[in-house]
């Protein structure tokens, strides 16, 4: 590249230039790489309340929240202020601290199904260790899944798998042994009778189904009303155990999550995202007669050098504790959920746009497709190129939108009326250009 060229790059060009050199797709994280939509990452250098601002200067209305921990909006001053104070204690003791006390007591006592938690360092992980819970309580081997549905990326889950695998087109990644995936059972999001397929086939060798109780790897899809109550009851029925990856939804439809929301209990929950307000935590728990079977107590082992760190909970505690402490602040986000998406809805009905919007509270999801989105076929059925052309024009816009379509987009309570009445006009003058 000429001299001239170089300095012609925006900052965020030459960034990536330079880290595709040494990452993987220049990114930590394949959606971060743009690649779906086909133009540069623009480079984050902060962030606070509802906005990002890159390393050219530009400022964006953030509608990925860091894919969700960001509910309060970014540094918020008591999450920020609880981080520095609790570095300067240290940052890592590989000891018990009290901290993990008072986060243990404030998850079980905020979502009750949870008699007990390990704290972890990621989404993933939680997952990963949940199974192993389950498959060590039941005795059994295979896990039934559903297709679109993502829950990081352990191996055995990795199969048809949503979010950046299908963005990408991977849903069965290189590199997971057919031993492995083997005992994965896909079964079909809001489908209750291939559930009831595997039960009937093998149940008695099913320790568990996994679900994200809102799909939001595909795009956000709603659980239709008496899915999950029906998953809860063929679990009863085989002795299998439920799982609810509450990652996303986690203290994000209420203070007890989805399952507080939808009011079905779960056997085991997984956490992250919003339990570590940006920083890396992640959590699994429930029923005590599970959870004890987790080392050192006993057989099912799992560890880690920096699960429940301090400085990582003391960010997570702090967020949670203000959530907790202003129920109210749900009703507000919920609202604003209804209020936006409904406005997204009546734009596409009066454009009559080949779109469709779906949402629950303040996740939601704008799908370029013909036809209601209710499971991972109907999902693929999106146009991914009209997605991406959209994406960009909004990025370039000041409004930095999930760049993939087979995302969620997050509101935070740091976004106001008013920003969501600029991102509606954008997106009108979108649509309307485009159609
Ligand atoms: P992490 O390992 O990324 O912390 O969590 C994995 C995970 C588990 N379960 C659900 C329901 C999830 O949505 C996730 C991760 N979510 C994606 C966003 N769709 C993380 C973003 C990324 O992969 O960069």
């Amino acid at each position: 590249m000429s001299g001239r060229e170089e300095k012609e790059m925006t900052r965020s060009e030459h960034l990536f230039q330079e880290a595709v050199k040494h990452i993987p797709g220049g990114v930590n994280s394949p959606v971060r790489a743009f690649g779906s939509i086909g133009s540069t990452p623009r480079f984050i250098s902060h962030a606070k309340g509802a906005y990002l601002y890159d390393e050219d200067g530009r400022s964006y209305i953030d509608f990925v929240g860091s894919w969700g921990p960001m509910i309060l909006g970014h540094s918020h001053k008591a999450v920020t202020d609880s981080v520095v104070e609790a570095c300067q204690k240290g940052l890592s003791f590989g000891a018990a601290t009290a901290i993990e006390v008072d986060m243990a007591k404030l998850v079980c006592e905020m979502m009750p199904s949870v008699e007990m938690v390990r704290m972890v360092n990621s989404g993933t992980e939680a997952v990963m260790s949940a199974i192993r819970a389950a498959r060590g309580y039941t005795k059994r081997d295979k896990i039934v899944k559903f297709s679109g549905c993502y829950h990081g990326h352990c191996d055995g889950l990795l199969v048809q798998a949503g979010s950046g695998a299908m963005t990408a087109g991977v849903p069965d990644s290189l590199g997971v042994p057919a031993g492995c995936a083997k005992d994965t059972l896909i079964a079909k999001y809001n489908d209750l009778e291939s559930v009831r397929e595997h039960f009937q086939r093998c149940g008695e060798e099913i320790a568990a189904v996994i679900v994200e109780p809102v799909a939001a790897n595909m795009g956000v899809v709603e659980p239709v009303p008496g899915f999950l109550e029906g998953l809860r009851q063929i679990c009863d029925t085989y002795d299998a155990l439920l799982i609810f990856d509450e990652v996303i939804t986690g203290f994000r439809l209420g203070p007890s999550g989805a399952q507080g929301y939808y009011g079905v209990v779960p056997d085991l929950t997984t956490l992250g995202k919003i339990i570590g307000a940006g920083m890396p935590v992640g959590a699994y728990g429930g029923r005590r007669e599970i959870m004890e079977l987790v080392a050192p107590l006993g057989g099912v082992y799992q560890a880690g050098t920096l699960s429940g760190n301090p400085v990582a909970l003391a960010a997570g505690m702090t967020q949670l504790a203000l959530l907790k402490d202003h129920p109210e602040h749900y009703q507000e986000l919920n609202q604003m959920g209804d209020w936006f998406y409904g406005q997204m809805q009546q734009l596409i009905q009066e454009h009559r746009l080949p779109c469709q919007v779906n949402h629950v509270g303040s996740l939601g999801c704008l799908f370029f497709t013909q036809q209601k989105v209710s499971d991972y076929e109907s999902a693929k059925t999106s146009d991914t190129k009209k997605y991406a052309d959209y994406c960009n024009y909004m990025i370039n816009q000041g409004f930095y939108l999930a760049p993939a379509q087979f995302e969620a987009m997050f509101l935070s309570l740091a976004h106001t009326r008013e920003m969501l009445e600029k991102t509606l006009q954008c997106m009108e003058r979108y649509l309307q250009s485009s159609s």
